[in-house]
């Protein structure tokens, strides 16, 4: 199904007067109030291709109807969601779930919908029919050169798909480690995953990023051989300036103060993308901004700061992204209210007052820095994200177009109601 440009501004039209109070009431009080509606408007944030069908736990997956069944009817959902926020202009794939046969074909039926290609994500951390070698053991990190070879061979093939998209960047996740201690010799690990990435980084292309994903366990349970930002930092140095780290929010052990990994990544410019999500325990991959808003709130205090003392542009600098697995929700909606959720912790992070920040910062006042902070995240700043989006000829409620529109229900006639999306 294709969303009309009138059904838009027909939903717009019920709820403009309402949303207009709201806007004008807000923007009295802010003087930059046109700036930060810009930034809001140009704001992009990839979706994954593995994120539109339900995902599932390891104890079973309940898919819902509708689901894309093919890499097409994947970037048809996107662009539906595109069209409901024109603030999810990408699409990154995982391969080999979604592999493009035909690539100029992909990539005008993605730029149809206005999307372009954000990271390829490589997959060594599962066996694929037909497969040489397995990874039971590893992949970049095994012992064996032989299966080193195989995983860095498929990552070269990743690239090559990727070039052919148009894609700038590479993202590499290991599910690499140990679960047993003495199982691994710990240093040798390390080594042979830097020699793998090193091989890997001879293909990228010298205008991409590899970025270098980190987790702190599973599915793994002694140890993870990029278990934390300083192994991944450890290696994005050791290979090269197109190298950086990626900070996944649900791959931390709990209450680690992420926004200090962000600010200290940025200070030396080594953060390069950026996974949503949320979690209450490990890595939940719930909605963003779910359980702990005012944590995502404090990260893109210091993404804006730490970009900003960069000079980097918001919009461009980073990979931003989403990588969550909806196990209740219907997933193009809880996508939706992911991108709602970061663009709203973005926009309260621009309400910050730097100057007077940085005052209290100067003079000790540990109340005042507290206020300020907490002042810009108990504004309501929902009209101002609707006004960008209104601006961008976007649904100014999302959500609500979605279920008035009946997107879901289209989807499971066109494509049935049994259809399961590739992923976990
Ligand atoms: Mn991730």
């Amino acid at each position: 199904m294709l969303i009309e440009t009138n059904q838009i501004e027909q939903h717009n039209q019920g709820n403009l007067a309402t949303h207009q109070r709201n806007f004008n009431f807000i923007s009295e009080n802010i003087s930059n109030i046109e700036e930060i509606v810009e930034k809001l408007k140009v704001f992009q944030i990839a979706i994954p291709s593995w994120a539109l069908g339900t995902g599932g736990t390891r104890f079973g997956r309940f898919s819902g109807p509708g689901e894309p069944g093919t890499l097409e009817q994947k970037i048809d959902d996107v662009g539906l969601l595109h069209k409901l926020n024109q603030s999810s202009g990408a699409i990154s794939l995982h391969i080999p779930w979604d592999i493009p046969s035909d690539a100029e074909k992909i990539k005008a039926l993605a730029a149809s919908h206005g999307l372009g290609f954000d990271a390829v994500n490589s997959n060594t951390f599962q066996d694929q029919k037909g497969q040489e070698h397995s990874y039971k053991f590893g992949s970049l990190h095994h012992v064996d050169p032989k299966v080193r070879k195989q995983a860095v061979d498929h990552n070269i093939e990743v690239i090559k798909h990727g070039i052919a998209l148009g894609s700038k960047s590479l993202t590499v996740w290991l599910a690499d480690g140990s679960s047993f201690p003495g199982q691994l010799n710990f240093r040798e690990a390390f080594q042979n995953t830097l020699e793998s990435l090193k091989e890997i980084y001879k293909h990228l292309p010298s205008d991409w990023k590899m970025f270098v994903e980190y987790k702190g366990f599973e599915p793994n349970f002694y140890s993870m051989t990029i278990a934390d930002w300083g192994q991944s930092l450890l290696l994005a140095n050791k290979l090269g300036e197109k190298a950086y780290t990626l900070v996944d929010l649900g791959h931390h052990q709990p209450n680690v103060n992420i926004e200090q990994i962000v600010s200290l990544l940025l200070m030396e410019g080594k953060l390069g993308g950026f996974h949503f999500n949320d979690s209450k325990y490990a890595d939940d991959d719930l909605t963003a901004g779910a359980i702990k808003p005012y944590q995502l709130f404090l990260i893109f205090n210091e993404l804006v700061d730490g970009m900003d003392a960069k000079g980097i542009d918001h919009a461009t600098g980073l990979g931003w992204m989403i990588d969550a697995s909806h196990n209740l929700k219907d997933p193009l909606v809880d996508l939706l209210q992911s991108v709602e959720a970061i663009k709203i912790a973005y926009a309260q992070a621009l309400l910050v007052d730097r100057k007077a920040l940085k005052e209290a910062q100067q003079a000790n006042d540990v109340v005042k820095a507290q206020e300020i902070l907490q002042d810009a995240f108990r504004t309501d700043v929902r009209s101002i994200v609707a006004e960008s989006r209104l601006r961008a000829g976007a649904a100014l409620d999302p959500v609500q177009a979605f279920r008035d529109l009946k997107v879901r229900e289209k989807l499971t006639e066109e494509r049935g109601a049994v259809t399961i999306a590739t992923g976990l």
